[in-house]
């Protein structure tokens, strides 16, 4: 797969993450509609009470993966390198509290990497150590984290444009299609979902929505 910062860019317009827990509906259903409408990025993150382990994780990550292929939306995965490498995603996303970017950068080759920062020090480090993109949050209070942190995310956000540091960068949390233009305004490549598409009436329509309001205030 190439990775070049300009694809990397397009890709983080509407960045969707998703695991069974998120959804009321089947979440093959959900994804095919979110694809419908418009998104760019998914991420699989079978996190939470009640997630699926195992032999039912990698099944369930099988059958969006392919759905993504269809499409050809890139398909990530959260936390668990080795399932990545297993079913042979487009890339993993990892935070603080994972695996070290280097070792997985190490471990997945040119696959995406995508790494959450919350502060310059962890930006920089993250670069250094191989990140393909940044995701930074929360932007806007979020319940779907639990162990969220405080919500700084759009103050760091322009302090890391500030220092022209220019690394594809997506915002997360609490964000949904009225509260976009300031991330975008703040320097943001796009933004990421997880509860605006997926507990969404019409993940479709939710989805069609942000991505206007991400173009319209596209740099
Ligand atoms: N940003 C993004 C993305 N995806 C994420 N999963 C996170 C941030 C959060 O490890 P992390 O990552 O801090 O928590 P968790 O593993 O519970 O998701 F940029 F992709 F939008
Ligand atoms: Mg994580």
């Amino acid at each position: 797969m190439e990775v070049n910062p300009k694809q990397i860019r397009n890709w983080l317009k509407v960045y969707f993450i998703m695991g069974s827990v998120n959804c009321r509906h089947k979440p093959e259903d959900i994804l095919r509609s979110a694809i419908y409408g418009g998104i760019s990025l998914f991420q699989f993150r079978e996190k939470g009470a009640d997630c699926l382990q195992g032999k039912e994780k990698e099944s369930l990550a099988k059958r969006l993966q392919a759905i993504c292929k269809e499409s050809n939306i890139p398909f990530i995965v959260n936390d668990d390198i080795e399932l990545a490498l297993s079913i042979n995603a487009d890339g993993v996303h990892i935070g603080q509290e994972d695996e070290p970017a280097d070792v997985v950068r190490r471990k997945i080759g040119s696959k995406i990497l995508g790494v959450s920062v919350h502060n310059m020090l962890e930006a920089k480090a993250a670069m250094r150590q191989g990140a393909d993109y940044l995701g930074i949050g929360p932007i806007y209070p979020t319940s779907t984290k639990k162990d969220a942190k405080a919500v700084q995310g759009l103050t760091f956000l322009k302090e890391l444009r500030a220092a022209d540091i220019q690394i594809p960068v997506v915002g997360i949390g609490g964000i949904h299609s009225e509260n976009t233009p300031p991330i975008m305004d703040a320097g943001a490549d796009g933004v990421s979902v997880i509860t605006a598409i997926s507990q969404a009436d019409s993940p479709e329509k939710s989805a069609r929505e942000l991505k206007e309001a991400v173009m319209r205030n596209i740099h």
